[in-house]
């Protein structure tokens, strides 16, 4: 890449530091700065749900400090060894700095240097290499074909691990796919929100909001939950219904499967302990049987995110031969934005989709990579928040970057949730009419039921 690059773009100097992500636990911000002066910050978020097989995150497990949550050891690694690695390289060789790193760190899982440093280099670096040609960063990391607004997998109602005494799934979403733009989308998703708020003081639940903004009543079962959310998109004026008619609004759920298998597993079993709604076990065959009868009962459910565990192979194929050529499942636990996970997951017949998480690989390049390998077999990719965030946006410029078309967001609340909408919103206004929005685009390969 040496051919595009001119000194004043090499990396200088390094900054890195422990700051509070949106719960108040420790993580790092880094900032890279360049021979020309051009500077670039990004903040690494935080999973709860994690799979087994992400990129390490380096925590200093000092008791003394933050419960062991601290990050100082992280923020020397980028002080020392990764300064050293990518000094008076070129931030515009995006790929070339990530090698760098990885082969300083050595290791396959970025144990050694900690992925929430690399992670934390790999997009500041980005962002001081946009600033330096003047791009905005999903220009800069996107080209001119940057121009493609995702629908929002927006957040109502919160469950699973994260929240105690709720409902045995993790997130309930809503998609707005018949908006006209970004913007109208965001509408529809904060109207139905409220609508949903009002609703929900009017049946007598509480209405606080759990880590990714939606509200966690204590609904006990997963229908009560979509029941709420359908009565809420109604009240709010929006249709929803079957995939085939239309609707205004279509619903996502992330189970989060693993915790349930993980739960079977502390009771020596094998299957998926419904703990909430202490309802039985199921075993991997019910386990689909139950998503084919909720898909009956609820036919605007549209994606399915971790309905299997990471660790049930044969479970995840059955699923994906009995739901694959109608509805999107998502992978996220199961490939971990990993290259060599999801290839093994496509050679089983693993899912159709691939939850994109940049700090789940831990380098910039290696994410894209991921989502190439995706695309040329035609998984489609969902670009995706934390549960732990902070106010860096960089993946809303990411989602734009690489038109994938479907961004899990949260909700629209919380600043580190609405950040990434405001960023979306700027963008979509500095596209003008060059933008287009997603919308029913994504049902494209999905046969209607
Ligand atoms: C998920 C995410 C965010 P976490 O499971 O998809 O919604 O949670 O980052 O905790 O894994
Ligand atoms: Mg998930």
């Amino acid at each position: 890449m040496s051919h595009i690059s001119t000194p004043s773009t090499l990396i200088t100097a390094i900054q890195a530091r422990e700051i509070l992500d949106a719960r108040g636990n420790p993580t790092l911000e880094v900032d890279v700065i360049l021979e020309n002066g051009a500077f670039g910050r990004a903040a690494v978020p935080t999973g709860t749900s994690t799979g087994q097989h992400e990129a390490v995150e380096l925590r200093d497990r000092d008791p003394g400090r933050f419960l062991g949550m601290g990050v100082l050891n992280a923020v020397d690694h980028v002080h020392r060894q990764l300064f050293e690695a990518v000094q008076d390289l070129d931030a515009l060789d995006q790929a070339g700095l990530d090698q760098a790193m990885c082969e300083v760190d050595g290791t396959e899982n970025k144990g050694r240097m900690g992925a929430n440093a690399i992670i934390a280099v790999s997009m500041a670096a980005a962002r001081a290499a946009a600033s330096s040609l003047g791009l905005p960063l999903y220009r800069y990391l996107g080209g001119i074909d940057a121009r493609t607004l995702p629908v929002p997998m927006c957040n109502l109602i919160n469950g699973g691990l994260p929240v105690d005494g709720t409902v045995d799934f993790q997130e309930f979403m809503i998609m707005p796919v018949e908006a006209p733009s970004f913007r109208e989308g965001v509408r529809h998703v904060a109207e139905i929100f409220h609508a949903l708020k009002s609703l929900l003081i009017r049946k007598g639940h509480h209405t606080g909001v759990g880590d990714e903004g939606g509200y966690c009543p204590f609904v006990g079962s997963h229908r009560e939950a979509l029941d709420l959310i359908l009565e809420a998109i109604g009240l709010a004026g929006f249709t929803t219904g079957p995939v085939e008619d239309r609707p205004q609004i279509l619903l996502a759920i992330d189970a989060a499967a693993s915790e349930m298998w993980q739960q079977a597993q502390l009771e020596g079993k094998r299957g998926y302990k419904f703990w909430r709604s202490s309802g039985p076990l199921l075993e991997s065959e019910r386990m689909v049987e139950f998503w084919v009868n909720l898909l009956e009962e609820y036919p605007m459910l549209f994606s399915l995110e971790d309905p299997m565990a990471e660790d049930d192979r044969e479970g995840w194929q059955l699923l994906t031969r009995a739901l694959g050529h109608r509805v999107q499942l998502v992978g996220d636990d199961v490939f971990s934005t990993n290259a060599r996970l999801l290839e093994e997951g496509i050679s089983n017949q693993i899912a159709n989709a691939i939850l994109v998480k940049p700090n789940q690989i831990g380098t910039l390049t290696e994410t894209i990579d991921t989502v190439s390998l995706a695309r040329d077999r035609g998984y489609d990719c969902i670009v995706s928040h934390r549960s732990g965030e902070t106010e860096d946006t960089f993946i809303s410029d990411l989602v734009v970057a690489l038109g994938t078309g479907q961004m899990k967001i949260g909700a629209p609340a919380r600043s580190d949730r609405v950040a990434k909408y405001n960023q979306l919103l700027r963008i979509e206004e500095e596209l003008g009419s060059s933008a287009r929005y997603f919308g029913r685009y994504i049902l494209r390969s999905r046969g209607t039921r």
